[in-house]
């Protein structure tokens, strides 16, 4: 049994929830053109607790607009690296002084811990703009050498790329916002930002506390809407310069095919079916646990998640055993009850798809070690669920879940080579991790590994500084460190006859 009752938010949160929500264009709020609206639900008790405007076309296109203005002639790509650098200083110093109404809005809407949303989520997007507050005053060209060095004078210029769209997902709704919006703050681009229509809260926070801080009139707008309206519009606008997407794989593709239009630049954070791989040799307890955090982390929704356990034939009942434990002293609840440690799915869809995935595991032969089973009478929870006897021709084995659902397989080789196929056969290439106490075996396993992050003894690692983003069809690109400035900007080579 599920204890589904809300406790009661703090004032300042509540007092959040109590204003109306509106679009951020051109610095001033305002209402959806077509006066649609979307329904803002707790997806621990199922009832609404907001209402967000429903932006369609039109309203992106007042965004582009007011983004183009900022951009050609407001002050922001004017304005000097040491002025960009301290708003952005200032935004992380409101973003930290609200940081526990933040973090009560992030574990309302999205249903993750608070205790999570605490410690991770919001410190974790305050020191992204701090990291990138960083970046302006060393965002520098290069002098090239030239051939005729005598006659020609050559060097390079880093300008921002100009009107930049973003649309983000549910998971991190806050820290999502951040990766994006602060690279390209910092680059001296203007933003569209279309939020997930599930988890908007933070997002309209944010656009707020950008006006507090400072940022000019158009630089920073905010569109809440629908994916296929407010969203398709953004990727597809002719005067948006580029767009960046983190979401499904599917959608990613339609953004590509939507970007063609005016051949807007394009990243891409998309999903993953990430594999952890443990090693007989490892420290199996804290392998053990870390497998276990790398799949119920956030409720399983995580674009890294470890989602593919390998365990070598000889601890595979051991691994199995510990994380299943894991699973079953996991407390299973509303995200706002300080006791609970597994939050409810975001919504209805990400349920029903992830109980789904539970009945065809079952019937493609998986074996439910525990869980297995959508729980409570209300909301959307879904019991931690380890299954194994597991294969690679199994649906549960080859799509992304995005749910707390671990398949287990094992290996009995010796081969590195070997091992690294079998972890290495997905569609996807965010994320891999692998557990061993020998450094031989985890820097040759990093090498093998086609993913864009490998997590040595550790899973769902990020850090500002650290470049994040997927091999294969798991994305285009890299965000965060310096890598993500690359996508906010456009190299300029000038070339000058002395
Ligand atoms: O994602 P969508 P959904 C994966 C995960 C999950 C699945 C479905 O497997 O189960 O995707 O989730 C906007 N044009 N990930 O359906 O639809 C949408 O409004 C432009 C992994 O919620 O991709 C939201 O803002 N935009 C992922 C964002 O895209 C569109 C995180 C993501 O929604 C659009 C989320 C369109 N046609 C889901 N349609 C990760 N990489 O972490 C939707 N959107």
């Amino acid at each position: 049994k599920i204890d589904v009752t809300r406790p009661e938010l703090g004032a300042a949160a509540a007092a959040f929830l109590a204003r109306p929500h509106k679009l951020l264009i051109d610095g001033q709020w305002a209402e959806a053109r077509n006066g649609a609206t979307i329904d803002v639900e707790d997806p621990a008790t199922e009832e609404i607790i907001a209402t967000i405007q429903g932006g369609d076309e039109a309203d992106i296109d007042r965004a582009v607009a007011a983004a183009r203005r900022a951009f050609e002639s407001g002050p922001w790509p004017r304005t000097s690296a040491a002025d960009r650098s301290r708003l952005l200083w200032r935004l992380a110093d409101l973003l930290e002084r609200h940081a526990e109404e933040l973090a009560e809005l992030e574990a309302l809407d999205v249903g993750k811990p608070l205790s999570k949303a605490r410690t991770d989520d919001i410190p974790d997007a305050i020191s992204v703009f701090r990291y990138f507050s960083g970046a302006p005053t060393r965002l520098t060209g290069e002098t090239i050498p030239v051939s005729s060095a005598g006659d020609f004078h050559a060097y390079t210029l880093r300008e921002p790329v100009g009107v930049v769209g973003q649309i983000i997902p549910w998971n991190y709704p806050l820290i999502m916002a951040s990766w994006k919006v602060a690279p390209a703050l910092a680059a001296g681009c203007t933003i569209v930002l279309k939020p997930a229509e599930q988890t908007s809260l933070t997002a309209l926070r944010l656009g707020e506390l950008a006006l507090e801080a400072g940022v000019p009139p158009g630089v920073f707008n905010v569109v809440t809407g629908l994916g296929e309206r407010a969203g398709a519009a953004l990727a597809a606008h002719p005067d948006v310069d580029k767009i960046a997407f983190t979401g499904s794989t599917a959608i990613g593709k339609r953004i590509v095919q939507a970007a063609i239009g005016n051949l807007k630049r394009v990243s891409l954070e998309l999903g993953g079916k990430s594999p952890a791989i443990i090693f007989p040799d490892a420290d199996l307890d804290h392998a053990i646990a870390g497998a276990a955090d790398a799949i119920f982390y956030n409720q399983g929704q995580t674009c890294t998640a470890g989602s593919r356990l390998f365990a070598h034939k000889s601890i595979y009942d051991r691994v199995i055993d510990g994380v299943a434990g894991a699973a079953g002293r996991l407390t299973l609840g509303h995200g706002l009850d300080p006791r609970v440690t597994l939050g409810p799915l975001v919504s209805r869809r990400q349920h029903q798809r992830v109980a789904g995935y539970l009945e065809s595991g079952r019937s493609e032969g998986a074996e439910v070690v525990t869980g297995g089973r959508a729980v409570g009478h209300r909301g959307y929870f879904i019991e931690p669920t380890v299954l194994a006897r597991t294969d690679r021709t199994m649906t549960v084995v080859r799509e992304e879940i995005f749910g707390p659902v671990v398949c287990v397989q094992s290996y009995d080789d010796e081969d590195l080579d070997a091992i690294a196929r079998f972890a290495n056969d997905t569609i996807y290439g965010l994320r891999a991790s692998v557990w061993t106490r020998d450094l031989r075996v985890a820097h040759l396993m990093a090498r093998k590994m086609k993913a864009g992050g490998i997590g040595i003894n550790c899973h769902n690692y990020a850090e500002p500084s650290w470049p994040f983003g997927g091999f294969k069809q798991s994305g285009w690109g890299r965000e965060l460190g310096k890598d993500a400035l690359e996508l906010y900007t456009e190299t300029k080579s000038v070339a000058a006859r002395l």
